[in-house]
């Protein structure tokens, strides 16, 4: 029999399958490999047991992907939730949920909440230049007065789709609007801090129909761009993608040489963008610059031999080679 985790409490994993949720335990097999099975995994059941709904999982199947913080497995598509206000929309914050996106090659899709909210037309307008000649998707809704629900449920289809987005950007009443309950915990964003409290902490996968998942987060703090190269960054703003330039300098950044092959690309920016470009740059500089500065080099404890890898022993533990030995040897003699 076969399933798929859609939780995981403590060393239970619980499968949905044809017949319903499965309680299952991993084989000891799996937990001897250290096989890290996550949520979303799709799984195979061993000694199924009808009465109690419970089974062994003996494998994985098929992983095409894994992301971690939160760890899900098979994610086919990511929907950034961003508020149009209270939390007022951040089009940095949104740059770099898509860059990351880009970074991971997940597709995102732009959801904007709570278009209830009067006075937002102008900003409506200003996304949709920006975004939508990019090639990305733009959906405006409101968990709250359900409009747009109906637009994102046949883009949620057939897809694992996890919500990520500044917390109290209404994630989870989405997700309750597209069920048509209360099911998430949703809390107001709070008055001190405008922004919301976390209420999400499990990872788990909402079924919403057979093939058909969605995940919800909490909301992610760490998305700096301190993990990589300056000139890997403009791989992450599909603008740089539509142009073949080739730059008379190496490893050009294109933000403030004339002569730059790509100097029409970065004008043509919407401004927004082209700020969020800078400011992620800036971020993959300061990180080279840090790598550059400790740059000590850590010796490896493992080598790599006859096609395994081997714990290296310390030169001070290591039993000398016969070879040390004898030019040793030779050096009492003289
Ligand atoms: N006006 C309005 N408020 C909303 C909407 N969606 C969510 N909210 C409110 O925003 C707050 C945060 O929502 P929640 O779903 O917990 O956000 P999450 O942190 O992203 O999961 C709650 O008070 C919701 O009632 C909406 O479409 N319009
Ligand atoms: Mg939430
Ligand atoms: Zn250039």
């Amino acid at each position: 029999m076969n399933g798929r985790v859609i939780k995981i409490f403590s060393d239970f994993y619980y499968v949905e399958t044809d017949l319903g949720i499965v309680e299952c335990k991993l084989r000891t097999v799996l937990k001897k490999q250290k096989v890290d099975v996550c949520t979303g995994d799709f799984v195979e059941l061993e000694q199924f047991e009808q009465k109690s709904m419970q089974a062994f999982i003996s494998a994985i199947i098929n992983r095409k992907s894994v992301i971690n913080r939160p760890k899900v497995a098979n994610v086919t598509q990511v929907i950034i939730v961003s508020a149009l206000k209270d939390p007022e929309l951040n089009f940095e914050q949104l740059d770099r949920y898509i860059a990351h996106c880009e970074y991971h090659n997940i597709k995102p899709i732009l959801c904007f909440n709570k278009e209830d909210i009067e006075d937002s037309e102008n900003l409506r307008q200003d996304i949709i230049k920006i975004y939508t000649p990019l090639g990305y998707d733009v959906i405006f809704t409101s968990a709250l007065k359900k409009t747009g629900i109906e637009e994102l449920r046949p883009v949620l289809k057939y897809n694992t789709s996890i919500l990520c987005g500044a917390s109290g950007a209404g994630k989870s009443s989405i997700i309750n609007a597209i069920l048509n309950s209360s099911m998430l915990k949703t809390l107001p964003v709070s008055d001190k801090t405008k922004r919301g409290v976390h209420t999400t902490r499990h990872t788990e996968l909402i079924q919403i129909d057979k093939d058909t998942f969605i995940v919800d987060t909490p909301g992610f703090s760490h998305l700096k761009f301190d993990f990589l190269l300056p000139c890997s960054v403009q791989k992450l703003f599909v603008e740089f993608n539509k142009k073949h330039g080739i730059c008379k300098y190496k490893n050009c950044l294109h933000i403030d040489d004339d002569n730059c092959a790509y100097s029409d690309v970065t004008s043509n920016m919407a401004v927004s963008r082209f700020e969020s470009y800078k400011k992620f740059t800036q971020e993959a500089k300061d990180y080279e610059y840090r790598i550059s500065k400790s740059s000590v080099k850590n010796e490896s404890k493992v080598k790599y031999n006859k096609n395994k890898n081997m714990t290296k022993i310390s030169s001070k533990k290591r039993t000398k080679s016969r070879k040390t030995m004898n030019q040793n040897v030779d050096k009492e003699e003289i």
